[in-house]
């Protein structure tokens, strides 16, 4: 594991927090981050005297995914929605991971806006969705990859993924951006410069799914009518005040109260989250909910002796005694 301190990618990343996690390094439109503990150990000669000072560092359960295109407020394309999916579904696989937070870089170069996510980009937007990724044009794609809206596929994987995803709101989140807070489990904005804006419908986009009907079961149809409708401005305490958000903290913050959610997310019981997310999810996932669910609930009851009962009694094709194991009530 590298114990090198990684660039500061964005005004309130404390780089010495963190590492680039091995593999992720190739990323053009993301940053992905384990969060570490790095301890400064010296060690001493038999008289005493202090030889060297090594840094050791150890992997917290927390990793930072971050939109990497503050130029263009953090608008998505093609290849940034790939890398998010493989990014978040690393952390999916990875054991030990418990949390994710989801945030943007910067603030932009050009002139120090800040962005959680604008969206899909929309100088690449075609008749049929995003088609073009760099380099591509109609000519050269491939008709199968042609018009794929597959920050869809992002956002199922982020709400049934069994590991809780916090949005970070630093800035911007407008579009298929305010989208994604809204499928995340969690959201904290910056009080200063985060700004909601569902700008779908003033460009001719409309995200019929989570983004919409997800938003009205949390704060209740008309608000989310209006933000969807009207496609006005919300500052960070007007979502806390309508439900959308968790907490506006100051901006400096941010990082700091987001990694204390996330500590208390790791003091809980792993199976509890998870099937705690799960079962928040079901009602409104219908069948598709159901299924997460009962996967969850199956692997629970294959490690039970009952369940092994069942399974070796096939294997030793005799039939189960389910004598042992009560019919409880
Ligand atoms: C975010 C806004 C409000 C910020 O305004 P501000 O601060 O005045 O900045 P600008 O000067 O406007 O922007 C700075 C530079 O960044 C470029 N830029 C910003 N956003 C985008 C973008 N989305 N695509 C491309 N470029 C962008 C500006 O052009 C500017 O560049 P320069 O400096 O060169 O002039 C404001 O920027 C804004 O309104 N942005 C557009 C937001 C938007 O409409 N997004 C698209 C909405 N639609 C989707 O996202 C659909 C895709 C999608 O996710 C989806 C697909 C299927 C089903 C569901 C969904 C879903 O919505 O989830």
């Amino acid at each position: 594991m590298s114990n090198q301190i990684p660039a500061k990618v964005s005004d309130v990343f404390d780089p010495t927090r963190w590492r680039t996690v091995s593999g992720f390094e190739d990323f053009q439109d993301m940053t992905y981050h384990r969060q570490v503990e790095r301890v400064s150990t010296s060690s001493t000669t038999g008289t005493g005297s202090t030889t060297g000072t090594e840094t050791e560092t150890r992997d917290l359960p927390t990793v930072r995914i971050a939109f990497n295109r503050p130029e263009v407020r953090n608008a998505f394309r093609p290849g940034t929605v790939d890398e998010l999916y493989r990014a978040m579904d690393h952390a999916r696989m990875t054991p030990d991971v418990a949390t994710v937070l989801l945030t943007g870089n910067g603030p932009s170069p050009k002139d120090g806006g800040h962005s959680f996510c604008s969206g899909g980009d929309q100088r690449i937007r075609g008749r049929d969705g995003y088609r073009y990724a760099d380099g591509e044009t109609q000519e050269t794609i491939d008709p199968a990859r042609a018009g794929r809206l597959h920050i869809l596929e992002v956002q199922r994987l982020m709400r049934t993924m069994p590991k809780v995803v916090i949005a970070i709101v630093n800035g911007w989140a407008a579009g298929g951006g305010h989208s994604l807070h809204v499928v995340s489990d969690l959201t904290i904005a910056s009080r200063q410069h985060g700004k909601f804006k569902q700008t779908d419908a003033t460009v001719g986009s409309f995200d019929a799914g989570y983004g919409s009907a997800l938003l009205a079961r949390q704060i209740g149809q008309k608000s989310a009518r209006e933000i969807f409708f009207l496609a006005r401005e919300y500052s960070a305490e007007d979502m806390v005040r309508m439900g959308a958000v968790n907490e506006a903290v100051d901006h400096e913050r941010l990082e700091e109260v987001a990694l204390e959610y996330a500590a208390d997310i790791a003091r809980q019981s792993p199976q509890a989250i998870r099937m705690l997310k799960f079962a928040f999810n079901l009602a409104d996932d219908g069948l598709a909910g159901q299924q997460v669910f009962a996967g969850e609930a199956t692997r629970l009851a294959y490690m039970t002796d009952e369940a092994v009962e069942g399974k070796e009694a096939f294997l030793e094709k005799r039939d189960p005694d389910w004598s042992r194991f009560p019919h409880y009530f």
